[in-house]
C-alpha cells in the first residue's frame, strides 16, 4: 500500500496566464490530496536553472529557462497516499499531443513548450524541489481534514507522520 507522500507541483506562466489556475487547483483537490503549501510567485534566474538543473545542456533549456520566469508561477505542495506517482497521472505526458483525455496536459494544452503544468518525478526530485520553493515553516504537513476518512480508509493521523 502507497504510503503518505508530498510532492511539489507549479502551474507555469502559461496556465497563470491563462486563467486556468482553478481549474488545476481544483483538479487535485476533488482527487482527493491535500493542499500542504501554496504560493504565487516570479521565479528568478538562479532558481529556474536550478529546479530544471537536469535539463541544462539540452537543447530546450534556454526556452524553458525563459518560459518559467516570464511570468508569475503558482508553486504547490500536495500530501496524499501515494502523491508523488498520482500527480504525474494527474498531468498526463509531457508532450500535451500524447497526453491522455482527463489529464491536465492532455485536456488543457498542445505544445509541449507550454503544457502548463509542472510535478516531480520521483522520490528523490520531490523533497529537492519542494527544498527549493518553500521553507519548511511554509508547509503545513500537519493539518487533519474531516473529510480524511473518506478519502481513505486508514487517514494517517499527524502524530504518526
Ligand atoms: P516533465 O515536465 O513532464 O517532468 P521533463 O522531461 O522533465 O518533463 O521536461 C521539463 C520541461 O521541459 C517540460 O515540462 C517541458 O516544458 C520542457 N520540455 C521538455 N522537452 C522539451 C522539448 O523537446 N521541447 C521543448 N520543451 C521541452
Ligand atoms: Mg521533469
Amino acid at each position: 500500500m502507497a504510503d503518505t507522500e508530498k510532492t511539489f507541483v507549479a502551474i507555469k506562466p502559461d496556465g497563470v496566464q491563462r486563467g486556468l489556475v482553478g481549474e488545476i487547483i481544483g483538479r487535485f483537490e476533488k482527487r482527493g490530496l491535500k493542499l500542504v503549501g501554496l504560493k504565487l510567485l516570479k521565479v528568478p534566474q538562479e532558481m529556474a536553472e536550478k529546479h530544471y538543473g537536469e535539463h541544462k545542456g539540452k537543447p530546450f533549456f534556454e526556452g524553458l529557462v525563459s518560459f518559467i520566469t516570464s511570468g508569475p508561477i503558482v508553486a504547490m505542495v500536495w500530501e496524499g497516499k501515494g502523491a508523488i506517482a498520482l500527480t504525474r497521472t494527474i498531468i498526463g505526458s509531457t508532450n500535451p499531443a500524447q497526453a491522455a483525455p482527463g489529464t491536465i496536459r492532455g485536456d488543457l494544452a498542445l505544445d509541449i513548450g507550454r503544457n502548463v503544468v509542472h510535478a516531480s518525478d520521483g522520490p528523490e526530485s520531490a523533497p529537492r524541489e519542494i527544498g527549493i520553493f518553500f521553507n519548511n515553516n511554509e508547509v503545513i504537513g500537519c493539518w487533519s481534514r474531516n473529510i480524511d476518512p473518506w478519502v481513505v480508509e486508514q487517514p494517517l493521523t499527524c502524530a504518526s507522520k
